[in-house]
């Protein structure tokens, strides 16, 4: 099934919002396959952010997902990557829709709280990125025929 990296940023982390965040997605149906707490290099930083550079936000950008530890996630599910996303909200909290993550708990451009994977093909490189080989783990929730229709 398909699968997105979601990170809850260093603001989500300090904020206290873990479980919220992740609360949301699980509640949602989706099904957590991978999970890591980490300090973030700035080369991985670069890497994850690398369509971003030359962009005005961009050293900012670095500097706010450094300045802290994140939460580094897998979620799988049918639709997961466009799923996630609707949930994540709008890039902008006060363009977001109320009822997401970003426009219920955030209201800064540059501390919206979570990023999420935005196709499936850049789920896959993102993955990579985070996650070794082994470290993301097969599993089925009990009760997906619910979520799932087969
Ligand atoms: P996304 O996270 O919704 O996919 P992107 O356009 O890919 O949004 O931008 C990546 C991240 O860069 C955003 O989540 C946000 O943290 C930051 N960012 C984007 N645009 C701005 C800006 O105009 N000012 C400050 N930070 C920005
Ligand atoms: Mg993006």
């Amino acid at each position: 099934m398909e699968r997105s990296l979601v990170i809850i940023k260093p603001d989500g982390v300090q904020r206290g919002l873990v479980g919220e965040i992740i609360g949301r997605l699980e509640r949602r149906g989706l099904r957590l396959v991978g999970l890591k707490f980490l300090a973030v290099e700035v080369s991985l930083a670069e890497q994850h952010y690398a369509v971003h550079q030359g962009k005005p936000f961009y050293e900012g950008l670095i500097r706010y997902i450094t300045s802290a530890p994140v939460v580094v996630m897998a979620w799988e599910g049918k639709k997961v990557v466009e799923a996630v996303r609707q949930t994540v909200g709008a890039t902008n909290p006060t363009a977001a829709v109320p009822g997401t993550i970003r426009a219920d708990l955030g209201i800064d451009i540059g501390r919206n709280l979570i990023h999420a994977s935005d196709s499936v093909a850049t789920a896959e490189f993102e993955l990579g990125l985070w996650f070794k080989p082994g470290e993301i783990v097969d599993w089925a929730r009990d009760g997906e025929r619910w979520v799932f229709e087969a």
